[in-house]
């Protein structure tokens, strides 16, 4: 191998990052992957275990995985935190009943030490059905402010059956932890 091709290939590696997007069951993870991917919106069942997905996205290379929600797998998630680069935490805005479930599992995530120097991409997601909470609302009430200071997070309000707020989440997303990882762009 010549050293133009081992540089090459450090390069690439380079520009990997690693995304885990996790959520309660039926927030739209799954959809939201294949939203970003362009692929067909309209063939998922619920996720059961995890999906990896690798995906380009501007000039990185996304490793999506895509973990399970239901209340019997939350407590593998922990065997996927290492190496993670950025966190997405998929919330469906109009499922008002689980809000404080939602509030509970996403205050265990931020506690994993693993976890601490991820980037936090919060998705108000659905917002395309009426009387869903407003990004607003949903800081308020997973009560982000309180969130640790180092932390790097932001929410955005978003709808994977039309697309809209899915690349300004995933742009912020990617630079953030860009500006964190890659020195030299
Ligand atoms: P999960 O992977 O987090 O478990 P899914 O969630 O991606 O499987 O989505 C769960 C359900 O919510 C699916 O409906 C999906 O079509 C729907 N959904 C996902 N995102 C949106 C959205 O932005 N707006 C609306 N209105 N629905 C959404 P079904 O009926 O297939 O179970």
């Amino acid at each position: 191998m010549g050293l133009l091709t081992i540089i090459r290939k450090i390069k690439r590696k380079e520009k990997e990052m690693r995304i885990l997007m996790v959520g309660l069951d039926n927030s739209g993870k799954t959809t939201i992957v294949l939203k970003i991917n362009g692929e067909d919106t309209s063939i998922i069942s619920p996720t059961l275990g995890f999906n990896i997905k690798t995906i380009k996205y501007q000039k990185y290379s996304l490793n999506i995985w895509d973990v399970g929600g239901q209340k019997t797998i939350r407590s593998y998630w922990r065997n996927y935190f290492e190496q993670t680069d950025g966190l997405v935490w998929v919330v469906d805005s109009s499922d008002l009943r689980r809000m404080n479930d939602c509030r509970m599992e996403l205050g265990n995530l931020l506690k994993e030490e693993r976890l601490s120097g991820a980037s936090l991409l919060i998705l108000a997601n659905k917002q395309d059905i009426q009387g869903a909470l407003k990004p607003t609302e949903i800081a308020k009430v997973l009560n982000l402010d309180a969130l640790d200071r180092t932390r790097h997070w932001n929410i955005v309000g978003c709808s994977a059956y039309n697309g809209d707020g899915l690349f300004e989440g995933f742009d912020w997303l990617v630079q953030d932890i860009a500006s964190r990882i890659y020195v030299i762009d």
